[in-house]
């Protein structure tokens, strides 16, 4: 089935917050944000911008009428800044006009004398002075300090990874709408209407019933609307209640790079022990992650980390470590693999060393050591693994003896061009890693016209969520699929909503949807049986017919659905599903936080030009773990978007923040992202079709983020050009690999000048 949304989407009329016809008399907001990254509010002049033409009022925390606070798991980040500011692009005041042209330019009136404090960009300096969001944690399994006596080989060395803007097409924004009896309509671009329905109810100091969250969809999330969209909620709420007046707010490219957090640079340490057979048998990895000046999602995208820590394989002694530290960037946030990706990158940095060190192919590593079914992941969970199978069947259908001999050729007869070929093989664990997270719920009405209406707690991103609901509500009741419709994702409707994320939304809120669907269908057969006058277990739906025993009869869908409402049967159903299996325990971390896995390989190729340090991306050849795809079409989308956004983190997209804690890539001339030049010139995907896994939605195993982690296989790729023109290169672990990079990867470096630096420390 094709994504419902695709025509609307194509021919322009898929509605997003923006396009919702504006309520006479809606006002308009925009921030005033701090200019410095920490630092003390000494005054703060608003006087000249309230006489700005146009404005109705300007907000700042005084004007708070529950608490100054929109922090997640750790209530640490005030909604306005009150006497400091801690980062740049922090929300101080919010003006509110006639025009969105008034409230800009009023706010560019405000002024704020701020006595500077001393700042910390990079996340080892926060650790070194103990300024950590959270206690660190520590993931162990064997005993590593013991194996390393037993190693043959051991490399050890640092990685470090930087951050990601979202880039979401649609920028950050909300509408809220004043309704009768105190209470707000408001409309978000959020993965998560009740985590934005939370922190607006908690800012206003109302019960959240006095409050709607309501989504049509996002013109994309990737982990930036998880949590960062509750402060535009918040604001605009706070508006809205004071002035009883519509409210909307669309931040700008501009402020919407400044003010929000991104994908967390990470600095890492790891260490590497094989022994003489090339099995890895130990390895200590320690996690800086960069924060920001708030907690945000940081602590459980720091447990991800240690959940991915070994990646695809199998190591029996392991130890890693996690620092989230606290720094003077805007709160970094979930994106897309939620801090797994950045523990893979190290991994994969581990094995590259030591391979080179070896003088063998890293895949030859990479492959002794995949995990199998039954091995036991450093979090107590067993695989159940298809590392291999995966491998196996990129390695054949994909012919890597004949690729490998390509690039060799190619090496050998060009002197100025280079080809690198990689390996990366992928695992991520699906669920929520906060087992109470792992439910949802599902409302289907069946109108007596035999049409259908789902309302579920899931966000359509562009991820073609709603066409998979939609299926599962076709597929169960039998019926054509253009009989059912999507609702928008409401408050109202579906309460206490975990947010879209975690690969997990198809999942669960396709299983509530499935429950409801059955509840329905079951009342249905009972209506058939005495209609038919047949024993129950004889009726069966099918392509909208009402079979017995497996013989047509009369009855159609649309007559019983009549049928049972004559009969005053209900003909709606609200489900819950909690996953079940799901635990884990913090005090000895361990446990069985997935419900399963999802597993796949990508063979990487790409070519450097030597003398200018570009570079193209020839092939991402991938075998993925599909389980049975419910809908191939959306899979394949969603992996090649992944990998794309992947190979975008690992080699161009290049954040800077200044040491005053300024970013200097905020707009797109200077902050480079993948564009249809720069995308491997092949992507093909095949699937691993497997049965095994019965925790999936129809076994179609989640797809959102795992394909994500293909993109470092060019970083790797990459590396192997470089080294290939090279082999003495001193290049590090050190994404992205930016041409620049790459160049002077390629030659001695200069005793003076130039040097490579981490954005971080710059
Ligand atoms: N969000 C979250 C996530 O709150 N918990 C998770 O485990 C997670 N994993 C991936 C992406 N978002
Ligand atoms: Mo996410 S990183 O699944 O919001």
């Amino acid at each position: 089935m094709k994504n419902i949304d695709s025509g609307n989407h194509t021919t322009g009329k898929s509605l997003y917050l923006d396009d919702i016809p504006l309520v006479a008399g809606t006002l308009f907001g925009a921030a005033f944000i701090s200019p410095v990254a920490h630092g003390h509010i000494e005054r703060l002049d608003l006087a000249e911008a309230a006489q700005h033409p146009g404005v109705v009022r300007i907000f700042t925390h005084r004007d708070i009428t529950g608490e100054n606070q929109i922090g997640g798991i750790i209530p640490d980040e005030p909604l306005l800044a009150e006497h400091e500011v801690d980062f740049c692009g922090m929300p101080i005041a919010f003006v509110v006009a006639e025009t969105d042209e008034a409230a800009r330019a009023a706010v560019r009136k405000i002024t704020a004398e701020i006595t500077p404090l001393p700042i910390i960009t990079d996340p080892r300096v926060a650790q070194a002075q103990g300024e950590l969001i959270v206690p660190p944690r520590t993931f162990q399994l064997g005993d590593p300090e013991r194996a390393w006596d037993q190693c043959a080989y051991v490399v050890e060395g640092s990685a470090d990874t930087n951050g990601q803007e979202h880039l979401y097409i649609e920028t950050q924004c909300a509408y809220a709408i004043p309704e009768e009896n105190e209470g707000l309509k408001i409309y978000s671009s959020t993965q998560s209407p009740t985590a934005s329905q939370r922190a607006a109810a908690r800012v206003l100091g109302v019960p959240m019933h006095q409050l709607e969250v309501d989504v049509i969809r996002l013109g994309g999330g990737f982990g930036g609307k998880e949590d960062q969209a509750n402060a535009w909620v918040a604001l605009c709420a706070l508006a809205a209640h004071h002035l009883r007046k519509p409210v909307k707010y669309v931040l700008h490219r501009l402020e919407d790079m400044q003010m929000t957090g991104k994908r967390h640079p990470y600095s890492s340490d790891f260490k590497l022990g094989l022994d003489k057979d090339l099995n890895i048998i130990a390895y200590e990895s320690t996690y800086y992650q960069n924060a920001g000046a708030a907690a945000d999602l940081s602590p459980a995208i720091m447990e991800r980390t240690l959940f991915h820590a070994t990646g695809t394989y199998f190591i029996p002694n392991v130890k890693a470590t996690a620092f989230s530290c606290r720094t003077h960037l805007p709160p970094n946030t979930a994106f897309r693999g939620f801090g797994g990706p950045q523990a893979k990158f190290v991994m994969e940095a581990a094995i590259a060393k030591a391979a080179e060190q070896l003088g063998i192919d890293a895949c030859v590593i990479q492959k002794q050591n995949l995990n199998k079914t039954g091995d036991e992941f450093p979090y107590g969970q067993k695989a159940v693994s298809e590392s291999h199978a995966c491998w196996h069947k990129a390695e054949t259908l994909y012919d890597v003896e004949a690729l490998r001999q390509q690039v060799q050729d190619f090496n050998a007869s060009n002197t100025v061009r280079k080809k690198g070929l990689a390996f990366m093989p992928i695992c991520f664990g699906i669920s929520f890693t906060n087992t109470s997270m792992n439910q949802a719920r599902a409302l289907v009405h069946v109108y007596y016209d035999g049409s259908v209406k789902v309302s579920t707690g899931a966000v359509e991103m562009g991820q073609g969520v709603n066409t998979k609901l939609l299926q599962v509500a076709a597929q169960t009741f039998s019926i054509n699929p253009s009989r059912v419709r999507l609702q928008t994702t409401s408050t109202n409707r579906i309460a206490n909503t975990s947010p879209s994320a975690a690969s997990a939304t198809a999942d669960l809120n396709g299983k509530a949807v499935q429950l409801a669907c059955q509840a329905i269908v079951q009342r249905l057969k009972e209506v058939a049986a005495q209609e038919l006058q047949v024993p129950e277990a004889a009726v069966e739906l099918r392509d909208e017919k009402v079979l017995v025993h497996g013989e047509e009869t009369a009855l159609d869908w649309k007559k019983l659905v009549t049928a049972a409402f004559l009969k005053r049967i209900s003909l709606s159903e609200h489900a819950h599903y909690a996953t079940p299996e799901v635990h884990f325990n913090k005090a000895t971390e361990k446990g069985h936080p997935f419900a399963y896995h999802v597993y796949g390989t990508a063979i990487t190729i790409a070519t450097i030009d030597c003398i200018r340090g570009t570079y193209t991306v020839d092939a991402v050849k991938v075998v993925h773990d599909f389980g049975r795809s419910m809908n191939p079409n959306i899979d394949r989308g969603q992996i090649e978007g992944g990998i794309v956004q992947g190979i975008g983190w690992m080699t161009m997209e290049e954040l800077l923040y200044d040491h005053t804690g300024r970013l200097r890539s905020n707009t797109l001339s200077t902050y480079k992202v993948p564009d249809i030049y720069s995308v491997p010139k092949e992507i093909a995907i095949e699937a691993l079709q497997t049965d095994n896994d019965n925790l999936a939605i129809f076994r179609s195993k989640a797809v959102g983020e795992p394909p994500f982690m293909y993109g470092i296989g060019t970083y790797f790729a990459l590396r192997n050009a470089i080294k290939a023109f090279n082999p003495d290169s001193p290049i590090g672990f050190n994404a992205p690999m930016t041409p620049e990079k790459v160049l002077l990867a390629l030659y001695p470096q200069p005793a003076t000048g130039v040097k490579v630096t981490h954005a971080q420390s710059v």
